[in-house]
C-alpha cells in the first residue's frame, strides 16, 4: 500500500484525507485508531503524532498530521484539488485555516458533546454556546456557496473536501441541511463527484462506549 491513513470512522477530520484519497483513486489504506478508548494518547502513537490527534497520514518516510497538512501533501502528490493557480491556492489555504479555527473546530465539539460525552458529562450552557458558534460559522458558508458550486473557483478543490468533513454525519448535532439549502445542494454535488463514499463507508469503525439515544 502506498498511504496509511490513521483514522476511525467518527472522525471527521479522518475524513477529509480519507475522502480525498478515495476521490483521487490513490492506493490506501486505513489503519483503525481505537480513539474512544485512548489509543491516540498510548506511547507508540505519540511517538508518531506528538499532537496526540488523529488523522495521521503515512506516506514513505514522511508522517504527517493535521488534515489542512495531509490534504495540500496529498493535492501535490496526486495533483488532483490543488486549485488551478497561485491565486486559488491561497484561496484554499484561507478556507483549510477558516474551517480549522471556526467551522469543524465548533461543528465536531459541538456532535461529540451531544453523541459521545457520557450524557452524565454534558452541560448545557457548554453545548448551547457550541450550538450558537456553529450556527454562525454555517451561516458564513451558506452565504459564501449562495450563486457559486464551489468553496474555491470553478471545480471542486481540498476547502470543499475539508469544509464538508462533519456534514454528512448521521448523529444529531442540530445540522438539517434543508435549512441551508446552499450547502445542501453543495453536499450533494460533493457526493455525486466520482469515487465519493461516505465516512462510514470508508473508514474503519469499532465500539463507541457512549452514544446518545
Ligand atoms: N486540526 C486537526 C484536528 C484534529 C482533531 O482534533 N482530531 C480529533 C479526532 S476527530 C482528535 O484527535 N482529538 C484528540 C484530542 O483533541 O485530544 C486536524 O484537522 O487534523
Amino acid at each position: 500500500m502506498r498511504y496509511e491513513l490513521h483514522c476511525f470512522g467518527e472522525s471527521g477530520n479522518a475524513y477529509k484525507a480519507a475522502l480525498m484519497l478515495a476521490l483521487a483513486g490513490a492506493d490506501w489504506t486505513p489503519v483503525w485508531v481505537d480513539f474512544f478508548n485512548g489509543a491516540h494518547r498510548s506511547p507508540g502513537y505519540l511517538a508518531l503524532n506528538p499532537m496526540g490527534e488523529v488523522p495521521l497520514l503515512v506516506d514513505g518516510d514522511l508522517t504527517l498530521s493535521q488534515s489542512g497538512v495531509i490534504l495540500t501533501h496529498l493535492a501535490e502528490r496526486l495533483g488532483r484539488f490543488g486549485g488551478a493557480d497561485a491565486a486559488e491556492r491561497r484561496e484554499i489555504l484561507r478556507w483549510l485555516l477558516w474551517d480549522n479555527h471556526k467551522f469543524t473546530a465548533t461543528i465536531a465539539f459541538h456532535r461529540f458533546l451531544l453523541n459521545f460525552l457520557p450524557e452524565a458529562q454534558r452541560q448545557p450552557e457548554v453545548i448551547a454556546f457550541h450550538a450558537a458558534r456553529q450556527k454562525a460559522a454555517l451561516k458564513v458558508l451558506e452565504r459564501h456557496l449562495t450563486g457559486r458550486d464551489w468553496v474555491v473557483g470553478a471545480g471542486p478543490t481540498i476547502a470543499d473536501l475539508s469544509l464538508c468533513g462533519y456534514l454528512y454525519y448521521p448523529e444529531p448535532f442540530g445540522f438539517e441541511r434543508a435549512q441551508w439549502p446552499a450547502i445542501d445542494t453543495w453536499l450533494t454535488r460533493i457526493a455525486a463527484l466520482p469515487g465519493w463514499r461516505h465516512p462510514y463507508d470508508l473508514m474503519p469503525r469499532g465500539p463507541v462506549p457512549t452514544v446518545a439515544t
